[in-house]
């Protein structure tokens, strides 16, 4: 039986050496204006950007390899419908108590209305948008199984393994990480490819998955995942 394993933490990933383009999937998590441009939603709040741009770079060159090996690249976008039939009260609220003079989620920003569908603060970045051929999931909560057809497309295409990155690390990439642990997924978050608005919940939420054996599954840094891509399967 053939093997291929990421040099990863807590353990060599995936944990059955499984990591092939027919059952492996990279899910990148909410690359969107409003997490990482100037006047989108984690800007009003008043959080660093530099650090949510930080895996923009790790990411593309990711793509760039996963891409021609006929990876499944999945991306998601985090997004209410514009009449915010879907936007929970408490989730606007509470975004509201942040944002500068009490903007929140469904108003006006620099760059249109903050979370909604079709807005340019909502689209994913140039720079990671995806290209045809790829999964676009549409989701209105943190995590990217609830209210989407995520697990339907996952289990139509054979997927075991997981592979995230995107932003927010503790928020939208956790909740993700976690769902898909629940369902059985094998989940790789790599380090360096995500981020958070703080960097010590970055470094706490990659500390949670190595607790109990790798609890959620495993962390790398995308070096790691590219090595074992580079190499054949070992034995
Ligand atoms: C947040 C996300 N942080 N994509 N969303 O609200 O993590």
């Amino acid at each position: 039986m053939t093997a291929r394993y990421v040099e990863a933490n807590p353990y060599a990933w995936p944990y059955d050496g499984s990591l092939r383009p027919d059952n492996t999937a990279l899910i990148v998590i909410d690359m969107q204006t409003d997490f990482c441009g100037k006047g989108g939603y984690v800007d009003v709040m008043g959080y660093d950007i530099s650090l949510t741009q930080a895996p923009i770079a790790p990411i593309r060159r990711l793509l760039e390899v996963m891409r021609p090996l006929g990876y499944t690249i999945i991306h998601t976008r985090e997004g209410h419908r514009p009449d915010l039939s879907d936007l929970p009260a408490n989730k606007r609220w509470r975004s509201r108590q942040i944002g500068q003079d009490g903007t929140g989620i469904g108003d006006a920003g620099p760059c249109g209305r903050i979370l909604v569908r079709g807005e340019p603060g909502w689209e994913i970045i140039p720079e990671l948008a995806p290209i045809d051929g790829e999964v676009v999931i549409d989701k209105p909560g943190k995590g990217s199984f609830y209210a989407t057809d995520l697990e339907m497309i996952l289990r139509t295409r054979g997927i075991q393994n997981i592979v995230l990155a995107g932003i927010t690390t503790d928020v939208c990439v956790h909740t993700t990480m976690r769902d898909a642990n629940d369902r059985g997924f094998e989940c790789l978050l790599l380090s360096d490819c995500t981020a958070a608005t703080d960097p010590g919940n970055h470094a706490a939420a990659l500390k949670m998955i190595t607790m109990q054996g790798g609890v959620f599954g495993a962390h790398a840094p995308s070096t790691a995942l590219i090595a074992a891509l580079a190499t054949g399967p070992t034995t």
